[in-house]
């Protein structure tokens, strides 16, 4: 279990850790990244990948993929949906990895 905060961000923490997170964007209580891959099989790749941080950090993510491209999507369910430190970091992580 990680020790990262569950508690909710106001709108200003998030946009707050969103100026360390390239490409991320708040919208409707969630931050979201769109990764564009050359193949399909790169970006499976990058969701097994995703998958992997998200079972680490006990923290998942919506993912929607549309062949080369792949969506992320993060809010904390057991804090009403709302954006955590939690999400930040799986966001901080998943740039971390990506090589897009
Ligand atoms: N993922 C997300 N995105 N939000 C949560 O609140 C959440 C989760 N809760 N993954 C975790 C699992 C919880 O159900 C377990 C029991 O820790």
């Amino acid at each position: 279990m990680s020790t990262f905060n569950r508690a909710p961000l106001n709108e200003e923490a998030v946009q707050q850790a969103l100026v360390r997170l390239d490409g991320w964007t708040f919208e409707n209580d969630a931050i979201h990244r769109t990764f564009l891959f050359s193949t399909f099989r790169e970006a499976m790749s990058f969701m097994v990948r995703v998958g992997f941080e998200a079972e680490a950090l006990d923290h998942h993510p919506e993912l929607t993929n549309v062949y080369n491209r792949v969506r992320v999507s993060l809010n904390t369910h057991d804090a009403d949906n709302k954006v955590t430190e939690l999400d930040a970091e799986l966001a901080r992580r998943i740039n971390h990895f990506s090589w897009i």
